[in-house]
């Protein structure tokens, strides 16, 4: 279920953890003039295009400002003087990004001495950055969500070493506070694209085609009809998942129901993020020939040896936090909709109804594009690294076990995330382990790894047809009934790649349940 946002209440071990990470007061930096609004651009409803930053010289330079927007009070990106706007950043493998990040959010009142600690609290309007995917260090200053974390007024700056054998395709980067997590990542729509080149490279036919990046988020502030507020309301609360609504506006790029167009026969390659809280997509077109999958979190399929580099599929689903890459092709007759089916998140989730997400139209002049019937073929080999070698055989088994209360508190392994323990897990770099991901509850909740790509071996104990490598997963529900059981996957984790050492974590990616707890660090030795 969506829960309101936690308010300011986080353990204290924050602050003092990120006191050295933090950089110093902004007073030095320009100060700009007020920023337009929006990234609408261009006449109609066309869906909009993110601007995009490249790597000069071998190094991608982004400066990042979060603002509070003028009508919601909730906090945005601001890049280059526009609100509301994340850029998507290109990078080629082996490149450097850095992004300098500025918080201009509002300072809160100090913490209320009258609270639980005096010490306890974390700033509401703290921020930084998670690299969602990307196989880079987990440490300081790169992608570490742990220790670093900025404070209003203050600044800080990332720097991420792209690996030479970076797998080519989509990531993302978005805010990753705890407690604060849905709010600003979820609800505010801070996120944006990562696109690491090369995919063209190993299927040719993909330079041919337009591409449309889509950053799919929910948006708003969701609704407070939350039975489970109160503690006092028994664990269901999903009763019509397909109808039921949440009080979040879903955009495609910041915008509603736009046109996306698509000459008839016309192949177009999207690559989809979905960057929002809670929402599965399952993706469809209705009056489309269905999906060509090309990648998912960023490999290509045939990344995982024996795993074809294409499957043709009439719906992809879409976890929250997960990226799908796939051809489509313009139907017939000029029209369509992209929309997602209703998606069972179980007798407790929260609902996922039917969306329509952007009309599919016919171009008002024809101006080039892909039309060739013939299929696609593999060019150049992907990169040589630990994901396109033969698995060895697992090291260690592990059981990670999601359960929740109606307090409501969410749990792995019978904990509540805390800054202060220990990593729940040690691992060494350089070995795979086979992990066991169990769900006790009646909503579905969405498995996420932070710096690894893992591949699913079963879902319930169903071999999955087509293996391939992801780094987040639905796991199912309890089966309903006095006798029902966990929902049960298995996976194998990949620690192989010696640039991962260090603290980082894995949670549930629906991002109010680790808000409030469903969250636990590894470490890496
Ligand atoms: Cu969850």
């Amino acid at each position: 279920m969506i829960r309101r946002r936690l308010g300011i209440i986080i353990v204290c071990a924050w602050l003092v953890a990120c006191g050295d990470r933090v950089s110093g007061p902004v007073n030095s930096l320009p100060q700009f003039a007020a920023a337009p609004s929006l990234q609408q651009a261009g006449g109609g409803n066309d869906l909009p295009e993110p601007p995009v930053v490249r790597a000069v010289g071998g190094v991608a330079r982004v400066a990042l400002i979060v603002n509070e927007n003028r009508s919601t009070g909730q906090p945005e990106f601001e890049f280059d003087r526009m609100r509301a706007v994340a850029p998507t950043i290109e990078l080629n493998p082996g490149e450097t990004l850095i992004v300098d990040l500025r918080n201009d959010l509002p300072k809160e009142p100090p913490p209320d001495a009258t609270g639980p600690s005096p010490d306890a609290s974390v700033m509401r309007d703290d921020v930084n950055l998670h690299f969602h995917g990307l196989g880079v260090s987990p440490q300081a200053p790169g992608d570490d969500v742990l220790t670093t974390l900025v404070r209003p007024g203050h600044r800080t700056r990332y720097v991420v070493h792209i690996p030479k054998n970076q797998e080519p395709g989509l990531y993302w980067y978005h805010p990753h506070v705890h407690g604060e997590a849905n709010f600003q990542a979820g609800e505010s729509g801070m996120s944006g694209a990562i696109v690491i080149n090369g995919l063209e490279h190993h299927l040719p036919g993909l330079a041919k085609m337009k591409q449309r990046l889509i950053i799919v988020r929910a948006m708003g502030e969701s609704g407070d009809a939350d039975p489970m507020m109160d503690g006092m309301a028994p664990m269901h609360g999903n009763t019509n998942p397909c109808t039921s609504k949440d009080g979040l506006t879903v955009t495609l790029n910041g915008a509603h129901q736009p046109d996306i167009s698509i000459a008839a026969g016309e192949k177009q390659f999207f690559r989809v993020v979905n960057a929002t809280g809670h929402k599965t997509l399952r993706l469809n077109m209705d009056g489309g020939s269905g999906f060509q999958i090309i990648a998912i979190d960023g490999f290509a399929l045939d990344t995982y040896h024996g795993t074809p580099p294409t499957l043709t599929e009439s719906t992809i689903t879409i976890p929250p936090a997960a990226r799908a890459e796939f051809v489509v092709t313009g139907p017939a007759s000029g029209h369509a909709k992209l929309r997602t089916l209703c998606y069972d998140s179980g007798p407790n989730g929260d609902a996922d109804p039917y969306l329509y997400l952007a009309h599919i139209v016919a171009p008002k002049s024809r101006m080039g594009g892909d039309f060739s019937k013939a299929p696609l073929t593999v060019g150049s080999p992907l990169p040589d690294n630990v994901y396109t070698e033969a698995l060895p055989a697992p090291s260690a088994k592990r059981l990670v076990v999601f359960s929740e209360n109606n307090k409501p508190h969410f749990f792995i392994n019978g904990k509540s995330f805390s800054l202060r323990a220990p990593p729940m897990f040690v691992v060494h770099t350089g070995t795979v382990e086979e992990w066991t991901v169990e769900n006790l509850t009646q909503e579905i909740h969405d498995f996420h790894i932070h710096q690894i790509h893992f591949v699913v071996e079963t879902i319930n104990g169903v071999k999955v047809a087509h293996p391939h490598w992801a780094d987040s997963v639905i796991i199912p529900h309890r089966s309903e009934g006095p006798k029902g059981s966990p929902g049960k996957v298995v996976m194998l984790m990949d620690f192989r790649d010696p640039v991962i050492r260090g603290e980082f974590v894995f949670h549930c990616h629906i991002l109010d349940h680790e808000d409030q707890g469903m969250m636990a660090k590894i470490e890496a030795i």
